[in-house]
């Protein structure tokens, strides 16, 4: 039977590929050369953000109205993707402007997305205040309280885990509003960094993703203008929750990307290391292992991008896509990443090589925007609804 060449369901728009080029290209001259002493040195990829916010990929998600680029959401996956692929760090500065403006963008003002995603656009980074210290996988659970004074709210509380926090302009906080309504008495406000009150405690010392910082942040008395609450009030939740059907799959690119970084590393090593005479990716055993890390990125890769289209055509229930694509894909992060090190032997044990790297980073995305223990909760609600 000859083929149909406009048969292209499963087939990505050449702009896409275009920018999968464009965006691979950037990655490796610009950032991977600087991804083993950002990690070593746990220090900000400053060179990322400069090389990023230079070609307009820093946030690639935010719409043409707001003088931004209009990327779909499959093409911000493949720029989280391509950068996650040579620095996991790097790659939540693409990301973390994602979640950190996404509820603006879902339930915001015009005004408000004017001035917030302005500032983006110009390469200011934004980032997301849901988790405290007792209130992580119960996230309805929290205590930061904003009070009305006037026109203004005054926020007290603190916050945990920040990604990015202390380096972004902008944070979209969820505070409760009103405790007799659980859930529904929470809401959600853009805190400015030079917000009266705003205060950026410690960071975190953390196993991976060690340039990108991870803050705690604090909240005394901490004044905002009335029109910078997100929607309603009492809203606030359940923009958390939203926002969060659109970024896990982010999320899923992410880890695609780390994996993917790992399976191409995997490959130009054993195909060079000689062991008992010839090269050990001629072992069978190698090609097996080979074989299961790339199909499994294949399938991660293909849920991501359907998770993320899904959102894009604006479909109403995405809970359970984006929770199966986001803990798929960081499962299969930790395995390959996992094999990648076995591959390397002894070698990927030790920092000369990339794959501890890698395998680090990969553990977070089990964690974080929930762990795969949340995600699995998610989805079964979903499906016994
Ligand atoms: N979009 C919009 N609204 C949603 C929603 C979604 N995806 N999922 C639930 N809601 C609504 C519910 O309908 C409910 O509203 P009503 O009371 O009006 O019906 C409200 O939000 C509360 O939902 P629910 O009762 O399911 O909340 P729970 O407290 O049981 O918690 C989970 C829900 C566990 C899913 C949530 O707390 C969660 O995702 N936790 C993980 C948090 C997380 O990802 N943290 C990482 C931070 S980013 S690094």
């Amino acid at each position: 039977m000859a083929g149909n060449p406009d048969f292209n369901l499963f087939q990505l728009e050449d702009f896409h590929d275009e920018l999968r080029s464009a965006i691979r290209g950037l990655a490796e001259k610009e950032i991977a050369p600087y991804a083993k002493e950002v990690d070593g040195q746990a220090r900000f990829p400053e060179e990322a953000l400069t090389a990023l916010n230079a070609a307009g990929f820093n946030a690639v998600h935010v719409p043409e109205a707001y003088g931004g680029q209009g990327a779909d959401s499959v093409a911000t996956c493949i720029v989280i993707e391509e950068v996650a692929r040579v620095c996991g760090s790097s790659s939540l500065i693409p990301a973390v402007n994602k979640l950190g403006t996404m509820g603006l963008i879902l339930n915001g003002s015009e005004e408000l997305k004017q001035k917030v995603l302005g500032d983006l656009v110009e390469g200011k980074m934004a980032s997301y205040c849901l988790s405290e210290r007792e209130a992580g996988s119960d996230a309805a659970a929290m205590r930061t309280r904003a009070k009305a004074d006037g026109d203004d709210w005054i926020i007290n509380g603190s916050k945990c885990w920040i990604t990015n926090g202390g380096k972004s302009e902008w944070y979209t906080v969820m505070a409760v509003t009103d405790p007799e309504k659980g859930a529904n008495g929470i809401s959600a406000f853009m805190v400015h960094k030079d917000d009266e009150g705003f205060v950026v405690g410690p960071l975190e010392h953390k196993l991976g993703i060690k340039g990108s910082p991870t803050a705690e942040l604090y909240f005394e008395n901490c004044r905002v203008p009335g029109d910078r609450i997100i929607g309603e009030p009492g809203t606030g939740f359940k923009t958390a929750l939203q926002t969060l059907d659109h970024t896990r799959p982010t999320i899923g690119a992410q880890a695609v990307g780390i994996a993917q970084g790992a399976l191409d590393a995997a490959i130009a090593y054993t195909k060079d290391r000689k062991q008992f005479g010839k090269t050990i990716a001629s072992f069978q055993n190698t090609e097996f292992m080979l074989a299961d890390m790339a199909m499994k990125i294949e399938a991660a890769r293909l849920m991501v991008y359907t998770s993320a289209a899904r959102a894009e055509r604006g479909e109403k229930n995405l809970g359970f896509i984006s929770a199966a694509a986001k803990c798929f894909a960081s499962d299969v992060a930790m395995q390959v990443t996992t094999d990648a090190v076995q591959l390397f032997g002894g070698a990927g044990y030790t920092t000369d090589f990339p794959v501890e790297r890698m395998m680090r980073d990969a553990k977070i995305t089990q964690i974080y925007e929930g762990t795969n223990q949340i995600q699995r909760l998610v989805m079964a609600r979903n499906i016994l609804r």
